[in-house]
């Protein structure tokens, strides 16, 4: 009885060893990381392999477009796999010590396959992991030998339970210590907020004042920049430094050039506002945002590249290797589909697309909005996928024409009397001209409309409404300036966006 409780004291610390001979291996691996190649860390390598490995048809669209939750939920399962693993493969090391350097082995092989299948993987994106596993196997000897020692000496003595415990807690804060250090050397390496941008050659119109402060809880005219919507398959923001960024154009053009940073902003530049909506955004949710934008017209680059007749589509290429295909006649059909450097006033911060990205007004951001954009080529459909449709995305995507409730908070409880019913309603590029809500099954009526910016923005609304006591349905449906009814058909985000009309429910009490 004795033994074997010790034997399993004993699995147990070794277990512990193989966690921490993990831990330090992955931490000196950020480091390294942090260094040459924030992707290239062995965790953030394995868990953009398997975003990019996950079939679409078996995952929901929070997974398909990878939200800042997700991401934090698919590195921390990656951690805790790995974790696991070794925890077994230290306590299956007391008696077979190459049973936990062969798993520190294949997890090695691992982090470095994912990190060289990586688009634009270089030979140095295998640094990190050969570090991962020079310092774990390292550490899982040095720990074995405390063990070992110990044993030796008889399990009873207090030093050596103390030397084994001192080594355990130092190599778990020097691996803490390695890996913040990492992690800060891996996103500090350019700073956007400190670039100054030129003034527009052609501001447009200015924007009105919106309905913010007269209907409280409606979603601002402008969305803030910290509080607009991300979505992108990165797992690390890339850190792009403008000095070495360039725009190439090429494929079918009589001219391919490219550009700097700094010749891109000479050009004359055009500044609209814009309302962006993801393709994953579900019926009255929140994957959208309207912002000022500033930028050089797509159009421009194209004249001076001198575009073949060939080409039907635009690819656009990110400095990671992600593409979007934008279709090439909806560049050219007069929207200011734009190379944008600017958003509300600053320069593009680095998860929005730093230094410069794509916006395509009336298109799903998958098919016009690449950020961290460094190339575009003139292509066809029938040569060229990119990311999203190679993954049965639709090639051509307008923006569904659609509205939402956003005050009244569905399910929320208010107080009987005068309030406000209001909320956004968009129908890019078509525009909206009629906004309609349907309270208890009643009839459809029409609603006051805010301020109108363009075609290519979202609309806010509202309607006085004399909430009397008990639970009440809201449903809002937009119609464009064409008088096209947004369609009642539900629809899920895939293959082209979601579709429907939005119905809340509230309790007046
Ligand atoms: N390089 C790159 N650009 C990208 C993506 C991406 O994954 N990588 N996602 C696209 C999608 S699906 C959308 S909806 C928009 C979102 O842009 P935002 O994060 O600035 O709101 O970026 C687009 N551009
Ligand atoms: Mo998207």
């Amino acid at each position: 009885m004795l033994t074997r409780r010790r034997t399993f004291a004993e699995s147990l610390q070794y277990a512990v060893t193989g966690v921490l001979a993990a831990l330090s291996g992955m931490a000196v691996g950020h480091l390294v990381a942090g260094v040459f190649n924030p992707a290239s860390s062995p965790v953030l390598a394995v868990g953009s392999t398997v975003i990019d490995a996950t079939p679409v048809t078996l995952k929901d669209f929070a997974i398909e477009h990878f939200g800042t939750n997700d991401k934090l939920v698919l590195l921390l399962s990656v951690g805790v796999v790995t974790v696991l693993l070794a925890a077994v493969a230290g306590a299956l090391s007391r008696k077979r010590p190459a049973i936990g350097i062969g798993l520190i082995v294949l997890l090695v092989a691992l982090a470095g396959a994912a990190a060289m299948t990586r688009p634009l993987a270089t030979v140095t994106d295998l640094l990190p992991a050969l570090s991962t596993g020079v310092v774990g196997i390292a550490v899982l000897l040095w720990l074995r030998r405390s063990l070992g020692q110990r044993r030796r000496e008889g399990s009873t003595t207090g030093g050596s339970r103390r030397s084994f415990l001192y080594g355990a807690v130092g190599v778990t804060a020097g691996a803490v210590v390695l890996g913040a250090i990492g992690q800060k050397l891996g996103t500090a390496s350019s700073d956007p907020s400190t670039v100054a941008l030129p003034k527009a050659t052609d501001p447009g119109t200015a924007l009105p004042a919106g309905l913010d402060t007269k209907v409280p809880g409606i979603s601002s005219f402008t969305t803030a920049t910290a509080d607009f919507y991300r979505v992108d398959t990165n797992l690390t923001v890339p850190q792009v430094a403008k000095g070495s960024w360039k725009l190439q154009i090429d494929g079918d053009v009589k001219n391919p050039f490219s550009l700097t940073f700094d010749e891109l902003i000479k050009m004359p530049l055009i500044e609209r506002s814009i309302t962006q909506t993801c393709v994953s955004n579900e019926v009255g949710g929140g994957y959208m945002g309207s912002a000022t934008w500033l930028g050089v017209k797509v159009t421009d680059l194209l004249d001076r590249a001198g575009v073949g007749t060939s080409a039907d589509q635009l690819l656009s290429t990110a400095v990671d290797g992600f593409t979007i295909s934008t279709p090439l006649a909806a560049v050219r059909d007069g929207r200011d589909a734009m190379i944008a450097i600017g958003m509300n006033g600053q320069a593009l911060p680095a998860v929005h697309g730093f230094p410069a990205r794509l916006i395509t007004p009336g298109l799903y951001g998958y098919v016009g909005a690449t950020k961290w954009l460094t190339k575009l080529t003139l292509t066809t459909y029938a040569k060229d996928q990119a990311y999203w449709t190679r993954r049965q995305w639709a090639t051509d995507a307008p923006i569904k024409t659609s509205a939402r409730v956003d005050t009244p908070a569905p399910l929320s409880t208010i107080k009987p009397g005068m309030t406000a019913i209001g909320g956004v309603a968009w129908a890019q590029h078509r525009g909206v001209g009629l906004v309609e809500i349907q309270i208890d099954g009643g009839a459809w009526q029409k609603v006051m409309l805010g301020p109108d910016a363009g075609v290519d923005y979202w609309r806010q609304w509202y309607l006085p409404w004399n909430a009397t006591s008990g639970s009440h349905t809201i449903a809002v449906r937009a119609t464009d300036l064409k008088g096209q009814v947004q369609t009642d058909v539900r629809a899920k985000p895939f293959p082209n966006g979601s579709s429907g009309i939005q119905q809340i429910v509230v309790l007046v009490s």
